[in-house]
């Protein structure tokens, strides 16, 4: 692992920098990259911000987004690549082959994190990549205009459920009134980051909870999505986001877990707790993430995928 005071050294280097970030980005992700891209930029650094899978509408409102390319990697000049908010390479995976021979630094904060490129900083009592940029922005020595703070305010006030997940720290805080004294206005944008809901978003949520079932000791919820329940509501993978919060806030629920059977023959599993660490049982079905907040795709049919990871959880919680 690298100091943030060496990370910050390299990318005052002369050169370009290219700014890429996980697929199917959330808000720290797209909220990390846009507060470090246009910080730098306004610095006069050459930066590129890329996002393989585009920005979820929820986002399209943060002033600079629309310089943020998508799809493959863009043939500008840049000599470094810097991943922001990637814990493995297959977060990564459009774009893996164009880069994976390129210089590469990699900020995070997921625990399971794996250490993939040159220059590595990981810090997960982060609670949040933004804190991390917020972080680095200082080391730099490089001022926060009011957009790139706005952008870091969405990735932490996202990454930590609006200040209410166990990640949020007084450092937490601190920076956020840093933030806001740098010209964020939370109350401007955070209706349409947290409250507001699609017509799709609403009618996947819906299908999500008529498939809600329990284990029967009731500590465990789980939802389940086809790909044909996707095409009736005409939902996309972002409007997914939070549902499987609707698993673990019903009380006596220690795990949710929403199963999304994808016409790629994977399934996709997300897994929220109140206490037991679940990025333990997404690491073995190849997946990662955080202790209370994690992932994976599995290569299975619906019932074997279920099977196999509700076996795993009532495992770590001994029943
Ligand atoms: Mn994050």
């Amino acid at each position: 692992m690298n100091s943030l005071q060496e990370i910050a050294a390299e990318l005052k280097k002369p050169g370009g920098i290219l700014l890429t970030t996980h697929i199917l980005p959330d808000g720290d992700s797209i909220g990390s990259m846009l507060g470090l891209g246009l910080a730098m930029k306004a610095a006069g650094f050459m930066v590129t911000m890329h996002s393989a899978d585009g920005v979820p509408l929820r986002y399209r409102f943060l002033p600079g987004v629309e310089q943020i390319m998508s799809g493959d990697v863009p043939q500008t000049d840049f000599t470094r690549v810097v991943t922001l908010d990637c814990s493995d390479p297959s977060r990564l995976r459009p774009i893996w082959p164009s880069i994976r021979d390129r210089f590469m630094i990699n900020i995070d904060h997921h625990a399971t994190n794996q250490l993939f490129a040159a220059f590595n900083y990981v810090d997960a009592t982060a609670a949040a990549t933004g804190e991390i940029v917020y972080a680095l922005l200082e080391a730099m020595d490089l001022s926060l205009g009011a957009e790139a703070a706005s952008a870091i305010y969405v990735a932490i006030s996202t990454d930590t459920g609006s200040f209410k997940y166990e990640n949020t720290t007084p450092r937490t805080h601190l920076i956020a009134a840093r933030l806001m004294e740098a010209g964020a206005k939370p109350q401007n944008f955070s209706l349409r980051v947290f409250d507001l809901r699609s017509r799709a978003a609403t009618f996947i949520l819906r299908t999500a909870l008529s498939s809600l079932k329990f284990s029967d000791d009731g500590r465990i919820a789980w939802m389940i999505l086809t790909e044909e329940d996707m095409q009736r509501a005409q939902a996309r993978d972002e409007d997914l986001e939070g549902i499987v919060n609707f698993a673990k806030n019903i009380d006596e629920v220690e795990v949710g877990l929403i199963f999304r059977a994808k016409s790629d023959g994977t399934v996709k599993v997300a897994f929220r707790s109140r206490n037991i660490d679940v990025s333990k049982v997404a690491e073995i079905c190849g997946g990662g993430g955080h202790p209370r907040a994690a992932g994976c795709s599995m290569e299975a049919d619906l019932d074997t995928a279920v099977n196999q990871v509700l076996s795993s959880v009532r495992e770590v919680l001994g029943c």
